[in-house]
């Protein structure tokens, strides 16, 4: 969903319109660093997990030019991530010119410029690295090893300059490269990647490229899974049309290429009303479809078209349907691969070269031509479903002539329980469709009628799911709605006779208010996408907590506005006294408790490596790298390790090599052994977790007059939270009819105060998928679905 601070804060948008000048301008990396937005997009999540695909992307070509057969992915409990072929390996030669290995130069040199012209190369065994030195420039650190002609090389950089020169540091039977780098909190919101982001993208580049196994591993939660499909595209169709039931048995797939243009399409028809297909070029999704879906659809429509007049049909019944009527119910998948693709429109994802039309139809006509000859019965269905489609057509035209006719601008009847509001100009006026009688009446009190109507729904709203364009209008709630905003729905739709530029769906946050939104997004987005599509719908969010301390009230709007309050009560109640007589409170302590969150991720993988009362014990008496040069030191150590780690034999031996000692921990009736060396002690998290929490353990924590004794670590922070909670009284809020009139207006309908959340195409996409799953007929997806996503859907009602 779109994050609610766009809509209150909107982000800063850098200027992204340069010149090739820019570009040639600026050597070195710096101009990287200065403006990321310029390379990879923002400095959100998206351009965060850009980062990998640019990565990744490199890790595919060397595939694609036929030399890797395995690509992995590793996220590590760190943040960083690791990428690894086996292909060539990136050549570590010199470059005469340079007098750096090649290796090198792919890191850290700017190729010929910024996101959109990236992709302008062949296809196959092309310019590697493009987009490499641009991750390095953003990366905290990026370690790069090259496996090649029995050799490991390494070189590892710090904000893209090397650290050291290019060096071999050992042998190796294996080929390939493999690059871990680690996103710089200094240019990132965020820098958190997420699993189902990098999921979804693999689970893609699998089913486009089959000779590929790719492999995923999150270091943080063990997740570990494997992607191979070697039908290919073939089985993304079989996944996008999982819930629906299929018109016939097949998918079809085409293949074919020319010029240099690689064709590669399946499709398959189901018993629904919409089509759907997702399209690719060079393993990128052109949301915006192109020349190669227009190619596609025009070869389609003609075989079908043409080779109906063979069938036994009513004369009037051929010449009835359309290209949009035989699309009806297809789910197809076409990938392309170009030599030089033409990349247009408004997200430069639509494919604008024009051979690739004629390519492909021609491609696509031939084949069909001779499929449906061999396979009449298939050709029969579709036709059959195209006929229907176009009576349905025009049936749902005489429905929507009767809605329009009676729609305000037609006769001035509006539905009798909308509360309209005073004002006429549309982008002044808002309409809140809202669930439930109650909170109707509250908002209806609540509103400021001058710009605000009130719709409230009564009845459910109809399954838009198993009815027809024509059914879901007869529905009383539906029609409800289309009179009140009085711009028609389907084709006629005309914007410029909405009444309302905000649409505001306010519904309750439970089971039942989640459900009505996804029916209602549902709908909006199949019968009137253009609604969504220019920005006019929005989620009234109301806030998740009311919170009482004594006699004051305020209300919360979600869990980190949460987190926040409960910080500024802390840092005014609150302190930490530690073993060693050092007191934290006001600024101080909140600092200390943000690092306490900041590098929990660092201080759990530190436990998950050695256990955490060796860590605890470690961070305890501060132990630094240092220590285990010193025979006397270590010595110590050892001492008092064996005073207060008594489930374990403690042993020293020297290790020549470091110069240092390693401490080793037996634990006998587990059988198992920790060792603590310099490594460990000089690693990134551990020097981060002791130089952010200067603590010395055990503390004793404290609120006004509560005290409590805290051991280790981990129960620093929630203790502190618990005993702030302990204070006050938290609500949550299930329902808007749990608030007064007043209440509503300030939290939720006040523009001064309110939080909306404007609904995006995805966001409507999502909600389809979602309800197709768990409204449609099919019981084996419903039943994957719901398991999958048991955590998730808990808030659905199913
Ligand atoms: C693991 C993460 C990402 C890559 C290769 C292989 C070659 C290569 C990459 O060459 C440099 C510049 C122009 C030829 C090419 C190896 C030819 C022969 C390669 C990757 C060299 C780029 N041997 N594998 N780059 N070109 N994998 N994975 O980045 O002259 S990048």
């Amino acid at each position: 969903m779109t994050n609610p601070e766009d809509l209150k804060n909107p982000q800063e948008v850098q200027d992204v319109d340069y010149g090739a000048q820019d570009i040639k301008a600026v050597t070195g990396l710096e101009h990287v660093r200065l403006r990321p937005a310029m390379y990879i997009g923002d400095v959100g999540e998206r351009g965060l997990h850009h980062l990998i695909w640019e990565i990744l992307d490199n890790a595919v070509d060397e595939a694609m030019a036929g030399y890797a057969k395995n690509v992995s992915v590793i996220i590590h409990d760190d943040g960083s991530i690791t990428v690894e072929d086996d292909g060539r390996g990136i050549p570590v030669d010199i470059h005469p010119e340079t007098g750096k290995p090649a290796v090198e130069m792919v890191f850290t040199m700017l190729g010929a410029g910024g996101k959109f012209e990236k992709k302008a190369y062949a296809y196959s065994g092309g310019l590697h690295g493009v987009g490499a030195s641009v991750v390095n420039a953003l990366s905290e650190w990026l370690l790069v090893e090259v496996y090649r002609d029995g050799k490991i090389y390494r070189q590892e950089y710090r904000r893209g300059e090397p650290v050291y020169e290019l060096k071999v540091v050992g042998n190796t039977t294996k080929r390939g490269t493999r690059v871990t780098f680690k996103p710089d909190p200094d240019i990132f919101e965020t820098t958190r990647i997420k699993f189902d982001i990098v999921e979804k993208r693999l689970r893609e580049l699998a089913y486009l490229n089959p000779e590929v196994r790719f492999y995923l591993k999150d270091e943080r939660s063990d997740k570990e899974i494997v992607y191979k499909f070697d039908r290919g595209i073939e089985e993304l169709v079989e996944y996008l049309s999982q819930a629906k039931e299929p018109l016939f048995k097949d998918i079809v797939r085409i293949q074919g290429d020319k010029d240099g243009v690689i064709v590669d399409i399946a499709f398959r028809y189901v018993r629904d009303y919409k089509e759907l297909i997702d399209s690719f070029v060079n393993n990128v999704k052109t949301v915006e479809g192109g020349t190669h879906v227009t190619g596609f659809r025009s070869g389609l429509t003609k075989a079908v078209v043409r080779l109906a007049e063979g069938l036994k049909l009513s004369k009037e019944l051929k010449t009835m349907f359309s290209g949009e009527d035989v699309r009806e119910g297809l789910v197809a998948v076409i990938s392309c691969k170009v030599p030089e693709p033409q990349f247009e429109g408004q997200t430069k994802t639509k494919l604008g070269n024009q051979n690739v039309k004629t390519i492909v139809d021609s491609i696509v006509y031939d084949y069909l031509t001779e499929y449906f000859n061999e396979n009449k019965d298939v050709l029969k269905l579709i036709v059959e479903k195209a006929i229907e489609a176009a009576l349905a057509r025009e049936a749902a035209k005489k429905a929507k002539e009767l809605v329009r006719r009676k729609s305000p601008l037609e006769d001035g009847i509006l539905p009798g329980k909308l509360a309209d509001c005073s004002e006429k100009d549309p982008e002044k006026c808002e309409i809140f469709i809202v669930e439930g009688d109650s909170a109707g009446g509250s908002a209806k009190q609540a509103r400021d009628r001058r710009f605000q109507a009130i719709l409230p729904l009564r009845g459910k709203i109809i399954n838009v799911e198993k009815a027809r364009i024509d059914k879901v209008l007869a529905n009383e709630e539906v029609k409800a709605i289309v009179s009140a905003l009085g711009c028609g729905i389907g084709e006629e739709l005309d914007l410029s006779k909405l009444r309302y530029h905000k649409i505001i769906l306010m519904t309750d946050a439970d089971i039942d208010g989640s459900h009505i939104r996804t029916l209602l997004l549902t709908f909006f987005y199949r019968f009137m996408p253009q609604l969504i599509e220019n920005g006019y719908v929005y989620i009234a969010l109301p806030p998740l907590y009311k919170l009482k301390k004594g006699r004051k009230e305020m209300y919360v709007k979600d869990d980190r506005e949460l987190e926040h309050f409960l910080q500024e009560l802390v840092k005014e109640h609150s302190y930490i006294k530690d073993s060693v007589g050092r007191e934290f409170r006001g600024e101080e302590l909140g600092k200390l408790l943000r690092n306490l969150r900041e590098y929990e991720e660092s201080y759990r993988a530190l436990i998950k490596n050695k256990g955490e009362d060796i860590v605890n014990f470690l961070l305890a008496h501060r132990v630094v790298e240092e220590d285990l040069r010193s025979a006397n030191r270590v010595k110590e150590i050892v001492r008092i390790m064996g005073e207060e780690l008594t489930d374990y034999r403690v042993d020293t031996r020297y290790d020549e090599f470091e110069g240092a000692y390693d401490i080793i921990l037996y634990d006998d009736r587990l059988g198992t052994k920790v060792i603590v060396d310099a490594d460990f002690l000089s690693s990134l998290s551990y020097k981060q977790v002791l130089e952010g929490i200067h603590l010395h353990l055990p503390v004793v924590v404290g609120y006004d007059s509560k005290t409590r004794k805290v051991k280790n670590l981990k129960e620093v922070y929630d203790t502190v939270m618990e005993l702030v909670k302990s204070g006050i009284e938290i609500q949550r809020y299930k329902g808007l009819g749990e608030m007064n009139p007043q209440q509503l207006w300030e939290t939720t309908m006040d523009p001064k105060t309110r939080r909306l959340m404007r609904v995006t195409v995805e966001d409507a996409v999502e909600a389809d998928r979602i309800f197709t799953i768990l409204m449609g007929e099919q019981v084996e997806p419903r039943r994957e679905f719901i398991e999958t996503y048991a955590k998730e859907v808990k808030n659905l009602d199913v």
